[in-house]
């Protein structure tokens, strides 16, 4: 047992601002999050797009989301590229459906073929010219500042997947769909996106309304004593 008395932040070398968020009483605390899960369950990936289009301030605000995770040693390392050029689009379609044809077809990969069969996934992509955007994703490994100097970052997968669920989050949120689409190998991406190569595609995501006549796999949440253990 340690002391349970509030504790006191220390005298700082570095700028600290006061951080007192207005306390939350446990009642609204647990309705907000009940509401807030229950929006979330609502969200499915989506792989049958609508064209209609979804204007650059949505995908502005995702970003804007995304970039409020936090990151190791706060470094912030992602790049979020949007295209909404159907020529771009048609490019990385060719170039996804290229590497899917080799995954689906040439390559002796039973386990995990048979692990996607419920999903009925192909190597048609057909959604990455359909939806009205495609956002990348990038995580950096290294990233040049301003100033020249190359800075290391640390904690880079799990800090862009972080931003990555936020990111989906807040299109969930503004009635958007989006895939966790990540063609194997992605790399192409970085010759389409013009990236440097200190950056690694992450995650390639299609994003717009559904379809109306989207359909999705019929999956369940596996339950809480299976994700939520207490000791
Ligand atoms: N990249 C392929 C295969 C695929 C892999 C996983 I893991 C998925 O959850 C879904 C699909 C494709 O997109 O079809």
């Amino acid at each position: 047992m340690v002391d349970s008395v509030q504790q006191t932040p220390r005298a700082h070398t570095y700028p600290f601002v006061p951080y007192t968020p207005a306390r939350v009483p446990i009642e609204d605390g647990l309705r907000r999050g009940e509401e807030f899960y229950r929006h979330l369950d609502q969200r499915r990936s989506v792989r049958w797009f609508s064209p209609d289009p979804v204007p650059l301030a949505a995908i502005e605000i995702a970003v804007r989301a995304a970039n409020t995770a936090p990151s190791g040693a706060h470094h912030q390392p992602w790049t979020f590229v949007a295209t909404s050029d159907p020529a771009i689009k048609s490019r990385v379609r060719a170039a996804a459906e290229a590497e899917e044809r080799t995954f689906y077809h040439d390559r002796d990969l039973p386990a995990w073929h048979s692990a996607l069969a419920p999903l009925e996934t192909d190597e048609h992509k057909e959604f990455l010219d359909v939806a009205p955007w495609l956002v990348v994703a990038f995580a950096q490994k290294h990233t040049r500042l301003p100033d020249g100097i190359v800075r290391k970052n640390y904690y880079v997968t799990e800090s862009v997947g972080i931003a990555c669920g936020f990111f989906i989050a807040a299109l969930h949120s503004m009635g958007l769909a989006t895939l966790t689409h990540t063609p194997n190998p992605m790399s192409f991406l970085s010759e389409v996106f013009d990236r440097p190569s200190a950056e690694r595609p992450f995650i390639l995501f299609p994003v717009g309304y559904p379809a109306d006549n989207c359909e999705v796999p019929d999956l369940t949440r596996k339950p809480l004593p299976e994700a939520l253990i207490v000791r």
